[in-house]
């Protein structure tokens, strides 16, 4: 079977980014928000045949809410989604007013990307706009970015690709611009140029590919079980990426050093230092010096835990 195609939405709470997800996939299989709170709370990938090609679409919550708990487990989550890369990042805003206050967003948005995934990874994001009616007559979205100096700039971080939706409003509209259908045929036409000009491959890092890795690894021992030899292949699938994101994070044998070699090393110089009267380069009187020994070595103990 062809390789879905991996796309991931990204973007502010209330921005559309499931509505658009349903929308992409032609029926409603993401939770969509009308409330005033946060509705897509975890990560959440589906995927459906769409034209000549399967879709994989991540859905994510706004990673940028700082309110938000466990917004690690949930980038871990968003990566394992997506390993080995994705094809397309969606960047989903609301077409709306642009001021100071959003442009904090954007860069908070551009800022995740590049830390997360990297900075080549801006060249397969795209920025799509929801809320399209709200587009003056006549007037295209490029048209309307570019009377924006912040907006004008993300887009061309964004090599320039941007789209329109109206998730409520476009779906049986006769306008040949101000359609969803239109603009989901420029928009999988636009991801498929850049997947092309990449040699007909998604985006990856280190990272990913060892998450694709830790995901393959998962899926063979899970698979060795005989109890699970006739699980369908999306359901082992879903279950290693599943048991990889409940093991506590892979530390690297620095880090493990740090956090536990390095204080178990410090306690004892601190017993030895004691012991054997160490404390006199510090000039100081024995029961001063001792407990000063072991007040650095505590206070480092401390940094070293944290
Ligand atoms: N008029 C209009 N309403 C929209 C559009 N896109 C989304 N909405 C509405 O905006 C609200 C939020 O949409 P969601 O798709 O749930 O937004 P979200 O980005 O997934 O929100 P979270 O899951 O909270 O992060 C819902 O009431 C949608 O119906 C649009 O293009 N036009
Ligand atoms: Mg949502």
């Amino acid at each position: 079977m062809e390789e879905p195609w991996r796309i991931v939405l990204l973007g502010s709470t209330g921005s559309g980014k499931s509505s658009l997800a349903n929308i992409i996939l032609g029926e409603n299989m993401f939770e969509v928000n009308d409330s005033p709170n946060p509705r897509t709370t975890t990560c959440v990938s589906k995927a459906k045949h769409v034209n000549v090609r399967v879709l994989c679409l991540i859905d994510t919550p706004d990673f940028l809410d700082s309110e938000r708990r466990n917004i690690q487990r949930e980038i871990r989550s968003c990566l394992l989604e997506c390993a080995p890369g994705p094809h397309a990042l969606l960047l989903v805003l609301k077409k709306e007013t642009f001021s100071q206050y959003n442009k904090v967003i954007l860069d908070g948005y551009v800022d995740f990307i590049i830390k997360h995934f990297s900075e080549e990874a801006l060249s397969f994001t795209t920025v799509v706009f929801t809320h399209g009616d709200e587009l003056p007559d006549d007037v295209k979205i490029e048209d309307w970015v570019s009377q924006n100096i912040h907006l004008q700039s993300l887009v061309q971080t964004c090599g320039g690709r941007c789209h329109v939706f109206d998730n409520r409003q476009w779906n049986n509209n006769q306008d040949p611009y101000r359609n969803n259908q239109h603009q989901l045929t420029e928009l999988l036409s636009a991801i498929e140029n850049t997947v092309r000009e990449n040699g007909e491959e998604n985006y990856t890092n280190k990272k990913l590919e060892k998450l694709d890795e830790e995901i393959r690894e998962e899926i063979r021992r899970i698979r060795a079980a005989p109890e699970n030899k006739r699980l369908p292949r999306q359901q082992v699938r879903a279950k290693a990426k599943e048991n990889i994101l409940n093991r506590p994070p892979h530390m690297s044998v620095a880090e493990v050093s740090i956090k536990y070699v390095l204080p178990i090393l410090l306690c004892g110089v601190a017993v030895i230092a004691k012991t054997c009267g160490v404390e006199k380069v510090f000039e100081a009187s024995e029961a001063d010096s001792s407990s000063r020994g072991m007040k650095v070595s505590c206070a480092l103990l401390f940094l070293c835990t944290r």
